[in-house]
């Protein structure tokens, strides 16, 4: 695997982000998108306990699903303030997910603002991600094909990426958006997993403030540090191609998946498992 870091800019104005980021989807950290939010100097888990401690929340875990359970079913769901006492006494795997802010606490819409870079954003959607030391987000590329900048506060957290070209080595499940679970792509073993060798991709750790720009379709994995909340800030796709990949996704390999996982349970999970191995196979043999 080949690692590169993440291209790293203090400010950028929307002609430059346009030109040579978005238009060529690449990632970027901004430095100081973030300075002037009320969210730089305000968010912590006591300040969101403050705005909606009792609120109850979903929590996902890192472990695939099984059986007839969804693709991305909640583990459990607590209220806010009984997660956060779980996190500061060290938990380490159940992570907050896709939080729709607006919905639950909308008093956050007052911390932060939607950037001038050229994005047309979707502001009805900005979601919150949160989690503890040591949670990991399963390597993953994001179903609605969006642009997308993740604002991080809070301890640090590793994020490794890789673009779309490099999805034949990414053992993708069939019907799913993600890589088979057990691959690790923070610590490869090759000998398990031999196409993570020919990986190129790039790597950041995220700092309090940091903006991250996640171009469409790039396969992304997490790994937090300490406790640390972001907010991603979506833009739909507009391109043709975009679209499309967008409604194949949500539309059509959720339909598939989500009739089969009922027709078949665990039967559908193993088959697609299995298959992952079976096209890697493939393809590593015709192409080397
Ligand atoms: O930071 C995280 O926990 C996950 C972020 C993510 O997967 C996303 O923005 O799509």
């Amino acid at each position: 695997m080949k690692l590169a870091q993440v291209d790293v800019v203090k400010n950028i104005d929307a002609e430059t982000f346009l030109k040579r980021y978005k238009s060529r989807e690449i990632p970027v950290v901004m430095k100081n998108l973030t300075k002037e939010w009320r969210a730089y100097e305000l968010w912590s888990l006591e300040y969101f306990e403050s705005l909606g401690g009792d609120k109850e929340v979903k929590l996902y875990d890192s472990k695939p699903s099984t059986d007839t359970k969804l693709q991305h079913a909640a583990e459990k769901t607590i209220a806010l303030k009984e997660y956060f006492n779980l996190l500061r006494e060290g938990e380490k795997d159940l992570r907050m997910f896709f939080f729709q802010i607006l919905k639950e606490i909308p008093a956050l819409k007052n911390d932060f603002s939607f950037p001038d870079i050229g994005l047309k954003f979707f502001k009805n959607l900005p979601v919150m991600f949160l989690a503890g030391k040591g949670a990991k987000a399963q390597m993953h590329y994001d179903i609605d094909n969006a642009d997308i900048i993740l604002c991080h506060f809070g301890a640090k957290k590793k994020v490794r990426m890789f673009s779309p070209s490099q999805t034949p080595f990414m053992y993708h499940v069939p019907f799913s958006y993600s890589s088979y679970y057990e691959v690790d792509f923070m610590n490869p073993d090759y000998e398990k997993y031999p196409a993570l060798r020919y990986l190129k991709g790039v790597e950041v750790t995220l700092e309090h403030g940091d903006a991250l720009y996640i171009p469409p379709g790039w396969w992304h994995v997490v790994e937090y540090e300490g406790i640390s909340y972001s907010l991603a800030l979506r833009a739909f796709p507009r391109s043709f191609k975009n679209v499309l990949k967008m409604i194949n996704n949500i539309v059509i390999i959720r339909t598939i998946e989500g009739i089969m996982r009922k027709l078949f349970g665990q039967k559908w999970n193993d088959r697609n498992a299995q298959q992952t191995f079976i096209n890697m196979n493939k393809r590593l043999n015709s192409t080397f």
